[in-house]
């Protein structure tokens, strides 16, 4: 039957190992493959599924594989290290964030093989990884997206087709823009609040129940007023795809400042070497900003000198 196709999952990051667990919990699991091979080995004992050898190995034993790797260039190496062990009729489904060109080109390369090829990534980050409520954003052919539902369905609350390949990744690129806009704003306010000597965990409890609440300032503002910058999500992967938003962009002449100065903030935090912390890490910029004087020290700061009223 159509929900018990043979899954194989590449790539087990932070996103990639809930969801192989939920695909496991739906009966789909048979193995996964990890480059670094320790984290495939010691999941596939503990799922009681075979850790492959290599993609080949793996795409040989299945109906579908499923992948999440980093970027781009990842991605089109695992297809091509797949494509030895693939059959025709088989289905790869990625759920990395990737250019929409890197879709399609994903996609020209399985269709010489005669293999369907849906993009599919994620939002809802690691927590919806686990809970197994992300939302999925699908691009790719129709009988593609019914043959799939049941496997997104496994980690996905809202699974949804957008259009032909490179619809999901082009509706990602738009929530990038969101992620990244509200990251700016929260982490400016927040940094501010303290700024200003409030009660930084009262502001972020009472005005997340307002009109400025939001996913982000209602997981990570208590973390990031702590200092802790270890759950969620890399910097240096929204870094990555503000890099796809500015390629967009420029192909489609237009400007998006709103990325510009969000993809300069999280190259400054890369180069400080903050690239593997939470995006919440801008804070840190936030809060240096003010101490170099981009607000006066205190709102009735005395103004002196040449020019002075
Ligand atoms: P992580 O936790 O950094 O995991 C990335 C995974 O991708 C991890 O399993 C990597 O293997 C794998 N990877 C990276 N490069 C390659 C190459 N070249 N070949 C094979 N496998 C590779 O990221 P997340 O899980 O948070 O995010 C994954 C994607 O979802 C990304 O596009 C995000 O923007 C959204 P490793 O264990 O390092 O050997």
């Amino acid at each position: 039957m159509e929900g018990r196709q043979r899954a194989g999952f590449i790539g087990l990051g932070a996103m990639g190992e809930p969801m192989a667990r939920h695909l496991h919990r739906a009966g789909h699991l048979v193995a996964v493959w990890n480059r670094t091979p320790a984290r495939a080995v010691a999941l596939a004992a503990d799922l009681g599924v075979v850790a492959a050898a290599d993609p080949a190995g793996l795409a040989a034993g299945c109906d579908v594989v499923l992948t999440c790797v980093s970027a781009d260039d990842d991605l089109l190496g695992v297809v091509d290290a797949l494509l030895p062990g693939l059959r025709p009729g088989m289905l790869v489904i990625d759920t990395s964030t990737v250019a929409p060109d890197t879709a399609r080109e994903a996609a020209r390369r399985l269709a010489v093989a005669e293999v369907g090829f849906l993009d599919a990534p994620l939002t809802g980050g690691v927590e919806g990884a686990r809970n197994g409520t992300l939302s999925v954003l699908v691009g790719g052919g129709e009988a593609e997206f019914e043959r799939a539902r049941p496997l997104l369905e496994s980690f996905g609350r809202r699974v949804v087709r957008f259009g032909p390949v490179g619809a999901g990744q082009a509706t990602k690129a738009v929530n990038q823009v969101m992620v990244a806009g509200i990251a700016e704003a929260v982490c400016e306010a927040l940094a501010l609040a303290q700024r200003l000597g409030l009660d930084s965990a009262a502001v972020v409890d009472t005005l997340g129940n307002g009109a400025a609440g939001s996913w982000f300032l209602d997981k990570r503002g208590h973390s990031m007023l702590a200092g802790r910058f270890d759950v969620g999500f890399k910097l240096r992967l929204l870094h990555k795809d503000l890099g796809i938003l500015a390629a967009l962009a420029r192909a489609e002449g237009i400007d998006l400042p709103v990325v510009e100065a969000a993809r300069a903030d999280y190259a400054r935090l890369l180069a400080l070497g903050h690239g593997d912390e939470d995006i919440s890490a801008l804070i840190r910029l936030k809060q240096e900003n003010v101490k170099s004087g981009t607000l006066p020290a205190t709102p009735s700061l005395p103004v002196t000198g040449p020019g002075a009223p």
